[in-house]
């Protein structure tokens, strides 16, 4: 009998050597001490005569079956480093293994030559050609079996391909016809190879790629944490009755590598909790990451299968192929599989690198038992024992059984040669993860394992052929059956076209009217927006908002008892605080997804719900509302990839500004997530300052995203708005308000009410307005300087409309040059220009160069500190007399006062020396 149970494998180093017993637990009910005793001198009997190994065996049975009667002993964190599935409970293979295998040939071949093509002289643009040769019958089995096109009945699958293996998905979409060979040959040439269609994408980009890649996941870490999300965002969609995705399965394909990053591990308890059984993990084991072994001195299979079973994954391990069946089958007293579990997996790459002999040696002949049990196979033999992620039937067996499994997302482990087929300069070596190119003699050698039919004077070295079977071969026929059984072909995005009707615009009336007496924030004033818009029959149930552990914060609890929590188990217990007006409410159609304390978690939910319009066709508006400073810092790359994705909806960066989220201190404090925003190409920021600024830029972003946009505009953007906790009255809209200078970026909310006297141009945004306002009464009341006041809404959107309007020039010699926005609405605007905001400088200074006049920032340049506002803002040098003292000195340097007024001001205002601070500046 074999021994497929468990057994306790210390991960990730192996523990050489056997622990020192322990003395049991006394007092275990209904068994007295006798005959306790009894059983631990059984066991040391058998230590004693039958051996270590025996002992284990027995052990590990005992503990299989007190499993299967239920006697409740917890689950093994890790089993034996063997097959999940057992020989004989294998499914029968449906396919044509010969045909597959020939796929796969040509996949590997045209994979290969594409990255080799791509480095031709005067190119030489790289890529990868080791990650694929390992996981090429990862993918194969599910194209062939498994993976749902779009087409399907129930919608298609998720695929998370991994991102440098892409060029064998590009191969596969080769031989599909999918691909030309001349776009293969523009691999990683997206500007300059001019065949038709251009050049191809490095990696799995939608945005450079629109109608193929859906994910993009090369940054790694991101792929995992975001299919956990897209399966669980499938749930919601589900169990809120938008669309039935009970058909639909989610698959991310890893590298054991990628499991170092805390986003790839951080969130898979998460897919447990929620019962994700729409959710799939293949890592490729291939043992190496970029410069060596992943786990030299450990297993990276039992140490990822210890922490997937910790977290409540079904974990099935493909390690060994088929040719080691029999080996196993005949290992009754389990030296081999003592040998497997204990050798490392630094060996284990080693052997692959060596040769049959070597693994003779090396491996089966540290044990005379195991050294015996392949005297029978000759080298080449033993060379072939092969591993279990190449062996087609092993794979489609786990596969089959990941999909059949319900209760709990699955993993299959896959262990496999990086490099493999390509011959021993690659095969498991260390530097094969950075080769790109095959000599003439690897060519050779990788045509005839793959045994096809190109003839030597074809090999060129630098442009060998690539290799497609005619379109009537029995190949290409069965690939297209197989394709069109199983809903069309993959990967392919599709656009999505629903538009969503506008909202009426009654539902801004609460941002419009003011606040009368009361002092609202407006972070309160969005949500009470937000309330208002979700009221709409048509449009409202499509907003998805997203917490991490922060709704109290923000205010958003407001919105428990209406739109409730959205959990698969609803509520099972009595909640606390349930007679309360605002009482936590979880429900199995709740609207809110809140996260708990994540904000990568958040940021994948967020990026699965703004790609609902394309993924599943039905758009859905996420609204992530976190500290401003726990954003684009915290997780950036997952906004970049959201960018690429092409997700739309808005982050809301809440407790924003330096100064203003006063209590915090140093860590809390965000004076540059706009700076981090602006960076974002696809992300459009506003830093408001008022409601009814708020309410237009809502409705401007909902048109752009999810109605109509201008011919000119991408409707691919989503929205980072600022959000501040200061209470401020908001004041009702006037009644001329400048709506087109909101959304372009700036308009003058508060001109100078008197035109005598020296004039001045303030610039502010967000809560820098009402210190803003109060420098323009300093200014006239103190000094007789007429200021016009400007609420600058985005200092990003009008530096990107001034530098298109560059480029536009500059492309447009022949013709008059245009005017930026920022340089016509100041052109008559007279005096200095002083900009000052809760940001850093570089914030406003974005503008600089377009603004004709002199021009002064100030802001909050360096690290946050607790204190009062009024304290951090004198700091800061931003306050009220901070900008009358600048625009003072403008006007003085301009000539336009006497030079001894912001000396006077100084001393009125007590202002000397307040910001020489070295914690300002990195000086
Ligand atoms: C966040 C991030 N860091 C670093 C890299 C660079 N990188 C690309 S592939 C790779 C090694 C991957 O190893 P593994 O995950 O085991 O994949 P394999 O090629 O072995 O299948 C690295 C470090 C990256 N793409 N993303
Ligand atoms: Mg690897």
């Amino acid at each position: 009998m074999k021994l497929v149970v468990g057994q306790h494998q210390p991960a990730p180093l192996l523990r050489r050597g056997g622990n020192r017993p322990r003395r049991p637990a006394s007092g275990v009910h209904g068994l007295g001490p006798f005959r306790t005793q009894e059983w631990l001198e059984s066991l040391d009997q058998v230590v004693d005569h039958a051996g270590r190994n025996r002992a284990r065996y027995l052990m590990l049975s005992i503990l299989q079956r007190a499993r299967d009667r239920r006697v409740g002993v917890s689950n093994l964190r890790s089993t034996d480093y063997l097959n999940t599935i057992a020989p004989e409970t294998e499914p029968d293979f449906p396919g044509d293994e010969h045909v597959e295998r020939r796929i796969r040939a040509y996949n590997r071949w045209n994979a290969a030559v594409m990255v080799h093509r791509a480095q031709r002289p005067g190119i030489a643009v790289g890529g990868h050609i080791s990650t694929y040769a390992s996981a090429a019958a990862l993918y194969e089995v599910g194209f062939n079996h498994f993976f749902r096109g779009h087409d399907a009945p129930g919608g298609g699958d998720q695929i998370y391909f991994q991102g440098h293996a892409s060029p064998g998905i590009y191969a596969r979409a080769f031989l599909e016809g999918r691909l030309s060979s001349d776009q293969l040959d523009g691999f990683r040439q997206e500007l300059s190879h001019a065949g038709a269609g251009g050049g191809l994408p490095s990696y799995p980009h939608p945005r450079l790629m629109p109608d193929f890649w859906e994910f993009p996941t090369v940054s790694m870490g991101l792929g995992p944490i975001n299919a956990i999300y897209q399966a669980r965002f499938n749930r919601y969609l589900h169990d809120r009755g938008l669309k039935d995705t009970s058909g639909q399965r989610v698959w991310a394909f890893l590298g054991d590598g990628e499991m170092d990053e805390p986003e790839s591990l951080g969130a898979i308890g998460v897919a447990a909790r929620e019962e994700l059984d729409n959710l799939t993990f293949v890592v490729n084991c291939n043992l190496q990451r970029l410069d060596g072994p992943v786990r030299g001195n450990g297993k990276i299979i039992q140490e990822l299968e210890s922490y997937f079973r910790g977290a409540g994954w079904n974990v099935i391990k493909v390690i060994w192929g088929r040719e080691w069946d029999p080996l196993l089958a005949a290992d009754t007293d389990g030296a081999l599989v003592n040998l497997m579990n204990t050798t490392p997996d630094g060996d284990f790459q080693t052997y692959k690198a060596e040769s049959g002999a070597f693994v003779r040696e090396h491996f089966f002949g540290r044990d005379p038992r195991t050294a015996a049990m392949v005297e029978h196979l000759s080298d080449t033999e033993i060379w072939n024992l092969k591993r279990g992620g190449h062996d087609y039937r092993k794979l489609y067996a786990a596969y089959r059984a990941a999909t059949e499994h319900t209760g709990q997302p699955t993993v299959i482990l896959a262990k496999t040669i990086k490099g493999w087929t390509l011959g021993s300069h690659f095969e498991g070596r260390n530097s094969t993860h950075q080769m790109k190119k095959l000599t003439l003699e690897d060519l050779k050698g990788f045509r005839d394992r793959l045994f096809l039919e190109i003839p030597d004077k074809d090999l060129d070295a630098v442009k060998p052929p690539y290799y497609r079977p005619p379109k009537d071969s029995p190949e290409l026929a069965y690939l297209r059956e197989r394709r069109r059984a199983l809903g069309g072909y993959l990967p392919a995005r599709r656009r999505g076209s629903t538009r969503l009707a506008p909202i009426g615009e009654s539902a801004y009336a609460v941002t419009r009217r003011g606040s009368g007496r009361q002092a609202v924030a407006t972070t309160m004033a969005f949500v009470r927006l937000l309330k208002e818009l979700m009221k709409d029959p048509q449009t409202g149930p499509r907003f998805v908002p997203i917490i991490p552990d922060e709704a109290r914060t923000f205010g958003l609890d407001a919105l428990f008892p209406s739109k409730k929590i959205y959990s698969p188990h609803g509520q099972t217990y009595q909640s606390v605080d349930r007679d309360q007006l605002l009482s936590y409410q979880e429900d199995t159609q709740g609207v809110l997804l809140h996260e708990g304390i994540t904000e990568a978690g958040s940021a994948a939910s967020w990026t699965a719900a703004g790609t609902s319009y394309a993924t599943h066709g039905e758009p859905m508006i996420p609204l992530y509302i976190f500290y401003s400073m726990f954003g684009f810092q915290r997780t950036g790359d997952q906004f970049w990839a959201a960018a690429d994705q092409m997700s739309r909806g808005f982050l809301l960066g809440a407790t924003a500004g330096r100064t203003t989220l006063n209590g915090e201190g140093l860590q809390h404090q965000d004076g540059h997530s706009l700076l981090l925003a602006s960076a974002n190409p696809a992300c459009i920021a506003y830093d408001a300052a008022f409601a009814f600024e708020l309410g237009h830029i809502t409705a401007d972003a909902l048109r752009r995203m999810y109605g109509e946009p201008r011919p000119d505009e991408d409707q691919n953007v989503f929205y980072y708005l600022t959000l501040y906790n200061e209470p401020i009255v908001q004041p009702a809209e006037p009644d001329d308000v400048d709506i087109d200078g909101i959304i372009a970026g700036m308009h003058r909310y508060s001109p100078a009410t008197d035109a005598t006297g020296p004039r001045a141009q303030i610039l502010a945004s967000g809560v820098a307005m009402q210190w803003a306002l109060d420098a323009q009464r300093l200014l006239r009341a103190d000094w007789g300087v007429q200021a016009d006041v400007w609420s600058v809404t985005s200092w990003t959107q009008l530096r990107r409309e001034a530098l298109a309007v560059e480029e536009w020039n500059l492309s447009h010699p022949d013709q008059p040059g245009r005017t930026p926005y920022v340089t016509r609405r100041l052109s008559g605007a007279p005096g200095p220009v002083v900009a000052v905001s809760d940001w850093m400088r570089a914030v406003p200074d974005q503008i600089m160069p377009f603004v004709a006049g002199p021009w002064a920032s100030l802001g909050t340049d360096g690290f946050g500190r607790s204190d009062t506002r009024d304290a951090l803002r004198r700091h800061f040098g931003v306050d009220a007399q901070s900008i009358t003292l600048r625009v003072l000195q403008q006007l003085a340097a301009g000539g336009e006062l006497d030079t001894s007024m912001p000396r006077r001001a100084m001393a009125t205002y007590d202002l000397s020396n307040g910001t020489e601070d070295q914690t300002r500046s990195g000086q």
